[in-house]
């Protein structure tokens, strides 16, 4: 059996990630690939309710102390993770390591140190850059609830996002319409779904 897929939504808030990778496991379910929607940060476990609790403006926590559990947030995953890829189940996954990093480091915290705790994750296929300015984004429903929803900031993290971008990422508009970006994803998601076979890799 072939391993299942891993697909990555990155992007600044409300560009559209979550609305984006609910819409592709939809249409890959309907279209008979066996595939699962996964969040982060997941807030339901242990360490996901701290996080919350972070974002939401309920307690503080120290730079370096959030980056870390956002992280276990993402460790604590992996063993599913794996198992469902290779038990040839695809993963959407909304929001991932590379948002741990553009976070951090727009907060100033060392991209190299940023980088560490993420390493050995199962590294993703394809990702999907939903990029917005956050100009724009700023104008959509339910922007500036959470702790990093300020324009500043959000430039920063974008600019550190374009830093990280290798060959498996592909920048999408995210200002078209939902419909088109789903036609456009979901394309460029069965042609990759044709043509991976390798074990899963590792971040480096
Ligand atoms: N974070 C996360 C870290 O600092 N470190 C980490 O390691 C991780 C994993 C919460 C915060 O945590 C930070 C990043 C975040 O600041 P989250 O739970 O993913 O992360 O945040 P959410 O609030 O759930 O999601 P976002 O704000 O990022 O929004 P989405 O998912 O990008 O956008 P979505 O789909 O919810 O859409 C937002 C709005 O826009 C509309 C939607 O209807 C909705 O109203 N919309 C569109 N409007 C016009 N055109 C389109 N194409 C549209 N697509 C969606
Ligand atoms: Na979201």
């Amino acid at each position: 059996m072939a391993r299942g897929l891993f697909i990555l939504f990155e992007g600044c808030d409300r560009s559209g990630k979550t609305t984006q990778s609910t819409r592709l496991v939809q249409a890959l379910t309907e279209s008979g690939v066996s595939a699962k929607l996964v969040k982060f940060p997941d807030r339901t476990t242990a360490i996901g309710k701290m996080i919350d609790a972070y974002l939401t403006q309920k307690t503080q926590l120290s730079d370096e102390a959030i980056h870390l559990l956002f992280s276990a947030n993402r460790w604590e995953a992996m063993h599913q993770m794996r198992t469902d890829l290779e038990n040839g189940i695809t993963l959407v996954v909304d929001r991932y390591a590379f948002s741990g990093v553009a976070f951090s480091a727009a907060k100033k915290l060392g991209f190299k140190w940023c980088k560490a705790p993420d390493v050995g994750l199962i590294a993703p296929d394809r990702v999907f850059f939903l990029d917005i300015h956050p100009d724009d984004a700023a104008k959509r429903d339910g922007y500036g609830d959470e702790i990093y929803e300020k324009r500043e900031f959000q430039i920063e993290v974008r600019v550190k996002f374009f830093s990280m971008m290798e060959a498996s990422w592909s920048i999408v508009d995210a200002l078209k319409s939902p419909d088109e970006i789903h036609r456009q994803i979901l394309a460029l998601t069965n042609t990759a779904l044709k043509r991976h076979t390798d074990a899963p890799a590792p971040i480096g």
